[in-house]
């Protein structure tokens, strides 16, 4: 296992290293920014029109036009969730288009017919006896018209439990076509518009499930469709992933449309030989934050890192090449690698920023622009200045790759108890009731400079475990737990008994790695599933999520989306409405009138584990078990 400590030695030896460069890090940027801005702390600053910007203070209780303390954090709030909607649900409709422009001869064919096949069953396109690409570009169809149709809810809501759909018809958060109600919270927003809390946050529960059971549920069926839906590998985490001899290629971002081409491209023979010409051993692909998820998952690319170690990535002085698609990217890596060799890509006309090479990424040409971005890398090589050279020798091995199918698959394996064509989660269910696990965790989130980086992840997840309780993770928190070491088999020392039992018979670690932050769906599928074959709803089960280091709008996105799926969310960053008691009192009691569940807020980790433990204790005590 590495520890935190030893994991703090690296960044700081990297960060003379930039001290040396003259580099500036966010580490020094926080400092430039702290205090934070009490107003925007506490949400309660507004500039949604030109008569502001107005903040709440003791002395004035009302902006200009009136707003108070709960109209402005509800709308900021509002707004946050329907910009990380939009993050995540316009990476969904970029891989719609290339499933849309997909062919037996082009650059991006389908990989998991048989869920594109599923796909066209759920939503009524015939598939019998049609070209498997005709199929496709008719689910394309039909998935793009979930942005705007003009009438109708989201079709996914339909995989919900009975009660599920139920609750979110009768409470009116059924979500609708995902533009609009991204559409419809901005125009809510909007100066002279909503001024109560409740229905802002009924807004925020309706939009946030356009992109839970909309969006992201999207952005994952049909990234495993055209490339693949994961299955387990072994592969390895943290910087030591870098080579010294080798051309190292970071990609970095989140949709896999660009990185999928690049690690293509770095295989072809033809490149590598060139790669050996100049001197190197090999071409090194490597992935950052979500990006490495989706790639380590389908490929077995080794990961560098997460959020908080973008800049450490260039630091080490080894990356010829960072190449990036969308979400997460840190304008600060352009001034970052020209202290360095490093060639800093942007690809997207969604993430354009200054200093960058700019190379617009198109479907028709991907795999030609791939290479010639590999080749660019390798010519890169000899730039390498090895005095500047720093990498940490610090990695260790993980299992990825368990989406549901995976997860049940491992579970029938054992159990036998195979019973229709997605399999059956009654084994894990058992263990459940009989207490030889207690419940499960979703892990999931970035990493904020709020709090001690990777900390907090590491501390809860290792009392989860001590206490039998299983760990799904996605995102950054997945990738705490590669680089801890915690995604390997032999991390069940760190368990209790029964945990460690469930991982000796199920032959799993006892964290699940399940994939990219837009890849919570997949959770929300695990625990309907889990729900359905109970006989229960979803905010019954023993489950719940928690981002410990969340930074992201599209973290406050999912949180809600969570919560209305019944799913309770421990949070151990405030959300930034701390300056409306209103709002304070609705996100975490209020929605449970609405949904069944709400946030539980802690900054102390140790204390958030234990609010944890009880929340599942009580779950199970409510079940009778
Ligand atoms: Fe001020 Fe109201 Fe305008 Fe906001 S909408 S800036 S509170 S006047
Ligand atoms: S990359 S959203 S820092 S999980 Fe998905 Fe990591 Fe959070 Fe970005």
């Amino acid at each position: 296992m590495t520890t935190i400590e030893q994991m703090e030695e690296v960044t700081a030896k990297l960060k003379e290293r930039a001290c040396e460069v003259c580099a500036e890090t966010w580490e020094d940027r926080v400092k430039k920014q702290t205090p934070h801005c009490k107003f925007g702390e506490d949400g309660v600053c507004c500039k949604n029109c030109s008569m502001g910007p107005c903040r709440i203070t003791p002395k004035a209780n009302r902006g200009i036009c009136g707003a108070d303390a709960h109209a402005i954090a509800g709308r900021n709030y509002l707004r946050m969730i329907a910009a990380g909607t939009s993050a995540h649900s316009d990476h969904a409709r970029e891989i719609l288009h290339i499933l849309h422009g997909a062919s037996a001869e082009g650059n991006y064919q389908i990989r998991d017919e048989q869920k594109l096949v599923r796909l066209a069953k759920e939503y009524g396109v015939p598939t019998e006896g049609r070209d498997i690409y005709d199929i496709a570009h008719e689910v394309a169809d039909t998935g793009l018209a979930e942005f705007g149709k003009s009438f109708g809810t989201q079709i996914f809501i339909k995989r919900a439990t009975a009660e599920r759909q139920r609750v979110w018809k009768e409470q009116g958060i059924e979500p609708r076509a995902i533009d609009r109600e991204i559409a419809t919270s901005m125009h809510m927003t909007n100066m002279g518009n909503t001024a109560d809390a409740e229905a802002l946050i009924r807004q925020g529960l309706r939009t946030s499930l356009s992109n839970g059971w909309g969006g992201s549920m999207l952005g994952t069926e049909i990234s495993d469709i055209i490339f693949g839906t994961p299955t387990v590998r072994t592969t390895e985490g943290n910087l030591g992933v870098l080579e010294h001899d080798m051309v190292n290629i970071v990609v970095h971002g989140h949709d896999p449309a660009f990185s999928e081409m690049v690690v293509t491209a770095a295989e072809v023979k033809e490149l590598v030989d060139y790669a050996k010409s100049k001197g190197a051993r090999g071409i090194n692909i490597v992935g950052l934050c979500c990006t490495a998820n989706e790639v380590a998952m389908r490929h077995g690319v080794r990961m560098a890192g997460n959020f908080l170690q973008q800049e450490n990535a260039i630091l080490t002085g080894a990356v010829e090449m960072m190449c990036v698609d969308v979400q997460c990217i840190f304008p600060a890596l352009a001034p970052l690698s020209e202290c360095f060799h490093t060639k800093f890509v942007t690809s997207s006309p969604i993430a354009r920023i200054p200093g960058s090479i700019y190379i617009e990424f198109k479907q028709e040409t991907a795999f030609d622009q791939a290479r010639e971005l590999v080749k660019m890398a390798i010519d890169n090589f000899q730039n390498r200045d090895m005095s500047k050279v720093y990498i940490p020798p610090m990695k260790q091995n993980a299992v990825v790759g368990y989406p549901c199918e995976q997860i049940i698959g491992h579970l029938d394996g054992v159990a036998n108890s195979h019973v229709d064509e997605f399999g059956t989660y009654k084994p894990v269910i058992d263990a459940i009731k009989a207490g030889v696990l207690r419940g499960a965790v979703a892990i999931v989130g970035c990493n904020n400079p709020r709090v001690r980086p990777d900390f907090s992840h590491f501390e809860i997840m290792k009392e989860l475990l001590r206490n039998d309780i299983l760990i799904v993770a996605t995102g950054c928190a997945a990738q705490v737990a590669t680089k801890a070491g915690l995604l390997n088999r032999e991390a069940k020392y760190l368990c209790g008994t029964g945990l460690r039992r469930v991982c000796d018979l199920v032959n799993i670690p006892p964290i699940l790695h399940m994939g990219a932050c837009v890849d919570i769906s997949r959770m929300m599928l695990l625990a309907t599933g889990i729900a359905r074959d109970w006989g229960v709803d979803t905010t019954q089960i023993p489950v719940v999520g928690c981002a410990p280091e969340w930074m992201s709008e599209k973290a406050v996105s999912i949180a809600n989306y969570v919560v209305s799926t019944g799913i309770d969310v421990y949070l151990g960053i405030e959300p930034q409405v701390k300056g409306s008691s209103q709002m304070m009192e609705l996100i975490t009691q209020g929605t449970r009138k609405i949904t069944g569940a709400g946030y539980i807020i802690n900054t102390n980790p140790h204390e958030l584990v234990t609010a944890i433990i009880d929340g599942i204790e009580a779950k199970r005590a409510a079940l009778g078990i």
